[in-house]
């Protein structure tokens, strides 16, 4: 019996030991070969959230969709996380519909860029039905309509070395927080990816991020980022905050929320 026991325990152990081995091993091999290190790996690694990162990247085609609904399907209640910015130049911009407000781009870009939104409008609109999912264990189904992030990349002209898209949101709480965020290249470009001004029609309303949001319907909720006040592209996100990718990020949350 004890000797069972100890077997199995050995076993066991032995296979964990031979697991974190291969899984330096794989996380290390995907890390040069393939750049596919996020930004939250932590010490030796962040091994786990390495091989989750890279095993999507490599085994899920790059542009396979987030299921999509009809318009039947659309929740009757959205929930909202977050409170409207309390930053004051948000809240003039608010008083007068946004008609002042300009989304900066900038970064490892050719032309650096800012767009109003009439302009943002103007471009060629996207929309999609799907599900937004919140790390909170909730979800509802909305129409969100918008300009695809890959068009508002081509017209600034991305360079070839960036990695990263950072959105930059107004501020809101006491003392004053940025819900930043940041996302690859890969779903900077993806088909779904909008920079949203409409929910379940023309207007984005306020408590779901006016005038534009980020919706990244193949990412968790927290990604998502409301209220956008400018979006960086760059190859490093270490000079930003404590360098993990985003402000989530910083209080524990993974980087990379593939859904
Ligand atoms: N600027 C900003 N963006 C944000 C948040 C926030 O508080 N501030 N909350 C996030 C979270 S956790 C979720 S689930 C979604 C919620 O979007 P909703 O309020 O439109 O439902 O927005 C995300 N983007
Ligand atoms: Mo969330």
């Amino acid at each position: 019996m004890g000797d069972i026991l100890s077997r199995r325990k050995l076993i066991k152990s032995s296979l964990a030991a031979v697991a974190s081995a291969s899984g330096l091993g794989v996380a290390g091999y995907l890390a040069s070969r393939y750049g596919l290190i996020p930004p939250d790996h932590g010490g030796i690694y962040g091994i786990g959230k390495t091989i989750t990162y890279a095993s999507q990247r490599l085994l899920i085609p790059q542009h396979s969709l987030a299921r999509e609904f009809n318009r039947t399907e659309i929740s009757k209640f959205a929930p909202v996380v977050g409170e409207p910015p309390t930053d004051e130049t948000y809240q003039q911009l608010s008083a007068k519909s946004f008609r002042d407000w300009r989304l900066k781009i900038d970064g490892l870009v050719t032309r650096p860029s800012s767009f109003s939104l009439e302009e943002l409008k103007r471009f060629p609109s996207r929309s999609q039905i799907t599900n937004h999912i919140c790390e909170q264990g909730w979800s509802f189904i909305a129409e969100w309509i918008g300009v695809s992030l890959s068009y508002i990349l081509d017209l600034v002209g991305v360079l070839p070395q960036a990695k990263y898209v950072v959105v930059l949101p107004y501020e809101n709480g006491d003392p004053p927080q940025s819900w930043w965020e940041s996302i690859d290249m890969v779903d900077a470009r993806h088909p779904q990816t909008l920079v949203a001004y409409g929910m379940n029609g023309p207007d984005l309303p306020i408590r779901h991020g006016a005038p534009v949001r980020l919706k990244v319907p193949r990412q968790m909720g927290y990604k998502n980022v409301k209220y956008l006040h400018s979006i960086i592209v760059t190859d490093t996100v270490k000079n930003i905050g404590k360098g993990v990718g985003g402000a989530n990020v910083e209080d524990g949350y993974s980087w990379f929320a593939g859904i």
